[in-house]
């Protein structure tokens, strides 16, 4: 004992075999191409936002591309160590190829809060009014931050843009809420933009329960130092053997956690989450800046974000000439990654690539750097899935440049599982398909184990690809009820949201339904055989039976009674080739991504007791259609 005191008050030290280690290091970075400065940033209320900055080594009159995040931008500013800017940001949240090709100066800035930053973490923190009492919110700090930037940076030309993906994407709409006039240009990406309706928290009313992980993560402590935990390899398991959202958060401490009580506190769409809707609060006044919003159309996060916030912007004529939307055939995120493939469906190029060098690439030159496109960019650029060719359109939605129109047209589903488009449905109106939805078997969302969300293919977490998941086995159930066309003889192309209008009745008291519309692939693909009579979700959605005739005051339904469901699928842009049919799925569960419906009505499902989860019998009656938006000729 004597002997360990002595240790740790006086180290020994070996003068005959010193440390090699020095006391502090000096990078040697004579030959990198970048600097790198991390610097604290003054907002107005004194808090101190940490911000990184790349700046090309030589560079001069250069534009300056900042993102703001949650994410870490220590870590995002180093995606690998290497003396090669193109390498440092080859990753999340970046289009290093544009970026190191223009000879941007990149900015990228914790929020308050998070990391190295100084304040407080609200998550998606609502803009000041009653949902922010404080002096400060996301359009200030980017304000202050860009002041900043033109003001300290004499390598910069003076003009900034914003770029960002999902909640990064969702910070660059801020930036849009009164703008630093140096703000030229913002590039949402994927932006989360309501989270009731349809990004990360809610689809109509039905809870994303599989994000509870990310909540804990994201606000329990500043830098995610505590982790949520497995308890079971397959998520279905945990969630199932929890019961109820609410429970397994109890279970798991999460209450802890502001964020989550704020969820508990709102299931239904209230004010609190229309008032922090991005795209209402967007298309209250006008857009000054040149904004390209970036849509992916197999997005597993943020499906709902971009379009909407196209169509809020767009209804003004004053914002309108400012807008311009890509929309391609990817993943959350994954414009900036390889556009070639999502897991089996292949891409005729690298579309990524493609709307880089040839949509954001001319967009950024041109606000950005004074370089005018050798022709204009259209106001939408669009991937058409199925076919596989951009579309340069004047709108969204819009089936071609001139010469066509988008005709909703009823899919209807007829007895016997058939399924056609026009005409009345078949089997008189009191006709009706039926199946048993069982709580305690609710149906997988994806082929089971179900591992949580999570970015990373080598450990098995495909969750970002799961929109194009083979739907065969759901269609194997007893609980879903699928109705198929006929084989195509000629394509049939859908632009725009699909509108699932269902007569349904349970006989329980509260339901959910869920509606997906899929391209059967022909019996055999020889070119690719993995894909003969795959099943491939175009678009699909659920809906929460409580909201039916109110979002915001949920209310039991009546047991046996045909009601009439109506609501929005995600946006598609696609052709179902000769040679495929089309189908439609319905089910009541959709699980463990969203929770289960206890099918007897309660106060709040996130309190649903183990006895309010009971079997009903669900009917879906012929008079319930797929309204598509088909593009016809004019
Ligand atoms: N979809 C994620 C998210 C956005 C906003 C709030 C919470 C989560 C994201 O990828 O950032």
């Amino acid at each position: 004992l004597a002997g360990g005191a002595a240790l740790a008050a006086d180290p020994p030290a070996y003068p005959g075999l010193p440390s090699e280690t020095p006391e502090s290091v000096t990078p040697a970075t004579d030959s990198f191409d970048y600097e790198k400065r991390v610097v604290q940033i003054p907002m107005r209320d004194g808090v101190k936002l940490s911000t990184v900055i790349l700046i090309p080594k030589g560079a001069h009159d250069a534009p300056i591309l900042l993102t703001r995040t949650p994410y870490n931008a220590a870590e995002l500013t180093s995606h690998n160590e290497s003396s090669h800017l193109a390498a440092l940001i080859q990753g999340y949240d970046h289009a290093a190829d544009v970026i190191v090709e223009g000879g941007y100066i990149r900015v990228v800035q914790d929020i308050r809060g998070k990391y190295e930053s100084e304040g407080d973490y609200v998550l998606t923190r609502p803009f000041r009014g009653p949902l922010n009492p404080t002096p400060v919110d996301h359009a200030t700090d980017t304000w202050d931050t860009i002041d900043w930037l033109v003001k300290n940076l004499p390598e910069s030309n003076g003009r900034v843009g914003i770029i960002g993906i999902s909640y990064d994407g969702f910070l660059s709409l801020a930036a849009l809420v009164d703008p630093h006039p140096a703000l030229k240009a913002a590039v949402p990406m994927n932006p989360m933009v309501d989270g009731w309706r349809g990004d990360d928290w809610f689809h109509h009313g039905a809870f994303r329960q599989q994000g509870m992980g990310y909540v804990y993560e994201q606000v329990v402590t500043r830098k995610n130092e505590a982790k949520w935990f497995s308890s079971h390899y397959d998520d279905y398991d945990t969630f199932l053997q929890a019961g109820s959202a609410g429970e397994l958060g109890r279970r798991r401490g999460l209450g802890q956690s502001g964020y989550w009580r704020k969820l508990l506190a709102h299931p239904g769409y209230d004010d609190f989450w229309q008032q922090q809707a991005m795209d209402k609060l967007l298309a209250a006044r006008p857009l000054t800046v040149p904004t390209l919003l970036v849509h992916s159309l197999w997005d597993a996060e943020d499906i709902y974000g971009a379009p909407a916030v196209y169509k809020a912007l767009t209804a003004r004529a004053d914002s309108a000439p400012l807008v311009r939307m890509a929309m391609g055939p990817w993943v959350h995120g994954g414009a900036i990654g390889d556009g070639s493939f999502i897991g089996a469906i292949k891409f005729r190029s690298d579309t990524a690539w493609e709307f880089r060098q040839q949509v954001l690439k001319p967009f950024l030159d041109e606000h950005l750097r004074g370089i005018k496109p050798a022709r204009p960019l259209a106001r939408v650029t669009a991937y058409e899935t199925g076919t596989g060719r951009w579309l340069g359109l004047d709108g969204w939605p819009r089936g071609c440049t001139a010469g066509c129109r988008i005709q909703p047209t009823p899919l209807a589903l007829q007895p016997g599982g058939a399924l056609t488009l026009g005409g009345a449905p078949r089997g008189g109106d009191a006709g009706f398909d039926e199946y048993v939805s069982d709580p305690a078997k609710p149906v997988p969302y994806r082929q089971r184990p179900i591992r949580p969300m999570g970015y990373d293919e080598a450990k098995g977490l495909t969750w970002p690809r799961w929109l194009v998941d083979d739907q065969r086995e759901a269609s194997g159930r007893t609980d879903v009820l699928v109705y198929t066309s006929e084989v195509l003889t000629r394509a049939v192309k859908i632009a725009g949201e699909p509108v699932a209008r269902l007569v349904a009745s349970t006989s329980g008291t509260d339901s959910d339904w869920v509606v997906k519309l899929i391209d059967v692939y022909p019996d055999e693909v020889p070119a690719q055989p993995a894909l003969g009579g795959y099943q491939l979700m175009v678009s699909g959605d659920i809906f929460r039976g409580r909201y039916r005739e109110s979002w915001s005051q949920p209310k039991a339904l009546k047991p046996g009674e045909p009601l009439a469901y109506s609501f929005s699928l995600p946006n598609a842009n696609h052709v179902f080739l000769p040679g495929h049919r089309i189908m439609v799925q319905v089910q009541s569960s959709w699980f463990p991504l969203y929770d289960r419906n206890p099918q007897t009505f309660v106060p709040s499902i996130f309190d649903a007791r183990p006895q309010d989860y009971r079997v009903a019998t669900q009917r879906v009656y012929r008079r319930s259609v797929v309204e598509l938006p088909v593009v016809v000729a004019e």
